[in-house]
């Protein structure tokens, strides 16, 4: 029997294999080829990112780091790994980087293993605020095993309070300060808060994982030389697989790795790693720098149109990829929102505001961001299209055929750029 003849188990297509996660596989691929993608951390990865994150790399076991492995045949995965570390350290210029984090949080889980003690006081930015779980929640690993307190951002024009972080950190004298943010639209002053580090004798960690993309091509200033320890995701507007990693200053290179392994996981992710060095590759080339210019561009253009129509965003405006809408001045509720959106046909998040009265399963406000779209291909005018959508379905007058009008104006913007055509042509891998 030649190979294209064996239907054998390990060769079945998944149609056959298994009918039903084929289809859902199909349905996801149209959900997001006909809606609008604006889910502030997430992106559309290339098809050479995915092909290397279906690939056989996922059948092997490599404990250990390039070179220095606990099995046998990881000659091929070591040039994999090392690929992706000589990338990513030129990326973004860092002492030492370890690629195997599975996740974000594991990569955060990492970052603190390398540089606190159970029970250690850190300061972070309050998740009410645009923080993240991971930095110090109470039902969060984090929370349990080290002493979080939580800085936020001023009342007044809701930028991160750099007088607060400093009072703070001189009280409490924390192990750790951790800048970084999941719903914060602004420039992060990397410098002041190293130099607040450096007033107490704090380490400092930047969690970069939404704005990794903007910082690899420049558009957002880098905290890697500010920063002793630097964790991101590759997903956001990094745009690579699901995954995460720490970079880190020389002297704790070695506990960074052994956090990782054996501290937190065992075998790393050969595939998504091979995906990493893809990505990497790809944010090393001029075109990725100027989408993520545009990124930033279709932001601002995003905000303003969203301002024109009447629509109050946190800190009135944006410097990066997302916006927050806050409609607490509106009768609609963020849960409300995200609803109503879903229904035009664009894919967003509730979000809680700063000084939110609402409880976070309802929220007063929306988390927008513009890297998928901008990876599909958008700009600016349809960016300005799409806030008009926006606008009009978050009018409380809105009907249910309004909804659906503006449904289809959100699928034909989208349809101008099709998304994977070879997937949906069925002829990739
Ligand atoms: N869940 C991610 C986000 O949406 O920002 C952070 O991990």
């Amino acid at each position: 029997m030649s190979f294209i003849d064996d239907d054998s188990y390990l060769s079945q297509d998944i149609s056959e294999a298994d009918p039903a996660v084929a289809r859902l596989l199909g349905a996801e691929l149209d959900r997001q080829s006909d809606t609008l993608e604006m889910i502030a951390s997430e992106n559309f990865t290339s098809q050479a990112v995915l092909q290397a994150v279906g690939s056989v790399l996922t059948n092997k076991y490599a404990e250990g780091l390039p070179g220095k492995r606990y099995y046998g045949g990881c000659e091929v995965v070591d040039e994999v790994e090392q690929l992706a570390i000589d990338r990513a350290l030129e990326l973004f210029g860092a002492d030492h980087v370890n690629v195997q984090p599975h996740s974000g949080s594991t990569a955060n889980e990492a970052a603190y293993a390398a540089t606190l003690a159970p029970g250690d006081r850190v300061l972070a930015m309050a998740l009410s605020h645009g923080g993240h779980l991971s930095h110090g929640l109470k039902v969060n690993f984090s929370g349990k095993l080290y002493e979080f307190h939580h800085y936020g951002v001023r009342r007044s024009d809701q930028y991160i309070d750099m007088d607060q972080v400093r009072e703070m950190a001189r009280e409490l004298r924390p192990a750790l300060i951790v800048a970084g943010a999941s719903a914060y639209p602004r420039i992060i002053d990397f410098p002041a808060f190293r130099e607040i580090a450096d007033e107490v004798g704090a380490r400092f960690m930047v969690d970069m994982a939404h704005i990794a993309g903007l910082v690899a091509a420049g558009v957002h200033p880098t905290p890697v030389g500010i920063a002793d320890i630097v964790t991101t995701t590759i997903h956001k507007t990094l745009g690579g697989p699901r995954a995460g990693m720490v970079m880190c200053n020389a002297d704790l290179a070695a506990k960074v790795d052994k956090a990782v392994f054996p501290g937190l996981q065992g075998g790393p992710l050969m595939h998504v790693i091979a995906g990493k060095a893809v990505a990497f590759g790809q944010a090393l080339t001029p075109e990725f720098r100027a989408r993520q210019q545009a990124v930033v561009d279709n932001c601002a253009a995003l905000a303003d149109e969203l301002m024109e129509g009447g629509l109050d965003l946190v800190s009135g405006g944006t410097d990066n990829h997302l916006v927050l809408v806050d409609l607490s001045a509106t009768p609609l509720t963020g849960q409300e929102g995200e609803d109503r959106l879903d229904r035009a046909g664009i894919t967003v998040n509730k979000n809680g505001v700063p000084f939110d009265e609402r409880p976070p399963t309802v929220t007063s406000g929306l988390r927008i961001g513009t890297a998928a779209l901008t990876t599909r291909g958008l700009r600016e005018p349809e960016m300005r299209e799409i806030a008009q959508v926006i606008v009009a379905a978050l009018r409380p007058e809105a009907t249910e055929a309004d909804l659906e009008a503006l449904r289809a104006r959100s699928r034909a913007v989208g349809d101008r750029f099709p998304l994977y055509p070879r997937l949906h042509a069925g002829t990739a891998v």
